[in-house]
Parts: structure tokens; C-alpha cells; sequence
């Protein structure tokens, strides 16, 4: 009798166990994390150019495209993502997180009357949905230039993204 109670004991156990590691497996494979940046400098970007981070170090899930410069959502829920641009001496670079075409955040570096650098971030948290694309774009006349590299090649101008939950 109580070694039939321990063992019913034992297999609900084991079986709770079984569904603890299940969860926390798909918690691994949801997971979705990109950091992007540049290869070489930009100029002259026109109004709606998206903005293509063509290195992507990073891109847990697989969802950053280095070819489009476009995220997509794999799954639904909360993102968080931060970009930051710098632009050179007396040059403008405007730029903003769009996701499916609509203007989410603005990132302004207005520079063109400093003779100096200057970097300028922004970040956003989005809810997206399953096949929902983010990017950053170009806003106005003033994607003027967009340095890639500062000091040693570190990257200066990165978009990076991540799924919150
Ligand atoms: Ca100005």
C-alpha cells in the first residue's frame, strides 16, 4: 500500500518535471536577439532609404535579414529595439524604427552647422506580431552621412533588437 502511494508519488513528480523541462526548452528556442551594424560609410541616403546594417554579429532566431537590412518577426510579443547613428563634421543624418511602413521612433542627428561628430540613439519597445517587419529608415532630406566606424573599427552605427516576451 505505501510503497504503491510512493510510487504514484514518484510518476506525478516525474511528470511535472517532464513538463518543467518541455517549458523551459521552448523558452530556448524563442529566443530572438539580433545587433547589427555596418561595413562602410553612407551618403546621400534619400528620404525612405532603408537603412541596410549589412554585419550582423548576432542574430539569435535568424530574423535580422544583413541582405534588406529588414527584421521579421518570427513570433508574437513585446521587442525592444535601440539603434544609434553618427554622422561627421557639418553633416545631418535623420533617420527612424518604422515597422510595417509606419514611423515608430525618431533619431535625429542635426550636425550640419557643428565641425564636429555627433551620434545620436533612440530606442522603442513595439508589440509585433508574427510576420510584422521592422527596419530603419531614412526620414527626410538629411540622410546625409552615416559614419560606420569611429576609433579602431569598433562599430559606431548599430541597430540592435530583441524580444522582451
Ligand atoms: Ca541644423
Amino acid at each position: 500500500m505505501v510503497e504503491n502511494k510512493t510510487r504514484a508519488v514518484q510518476t506525478e513528480l516525474e511528470a511535472k518535471i517532464g513538463d518543467k523541462m518541455k517549458q523551459l526548452n521552448q523558452k530556448d528556442r524563442e529566443k530572438h536577439a539580433f545587433f547589427a551594424h555596418l561595413s562602410s560609410n553612407k551618403e546621400n541616403l534619400i528620404d525612405g532609404t532603408v537603412v541596410i546594417f549589412n554585419r550582423a554579429p548576432l542574430n539569435v532566431g535568424g530574423g535580422y535579414d544583413t541582405a534588406s537590412g529588414k527584421f521579421t518577426c518570427k513570433e508574437d510579443g513585446l521587442y525592444f529595439f535601440s539603434w544609434t547613428t553618427l554622422s561627421n563634421s557639418r553633416k545631418d543624418f535623420t533617420s527612424a524604427l518604422f515597422v510595417n511602413g509606419n514611423g515608430i521612433a525618431e533619431n535625429i542627428v542635426d550636425n550640419d552647422e557643428t565641425i564636429d561628430t555627433m551620434t545620436g540613439s533612440s530606442s522603442a519597445i513595439f508589440q509585433m506580431r508574427k510576420g510584422d517587419v521592422a527596419w530603419i529608415g531614412v526620414v527626410g532630406a538629411e540622410g546625409t552621412y552615416l559614419r560606420h566606424t569611429w576609433t579602431k573599427g569598433i562599430p559606431a552605427s548599430v541597430f540592435t533588437g530583441f524580444k522582451i516576451d
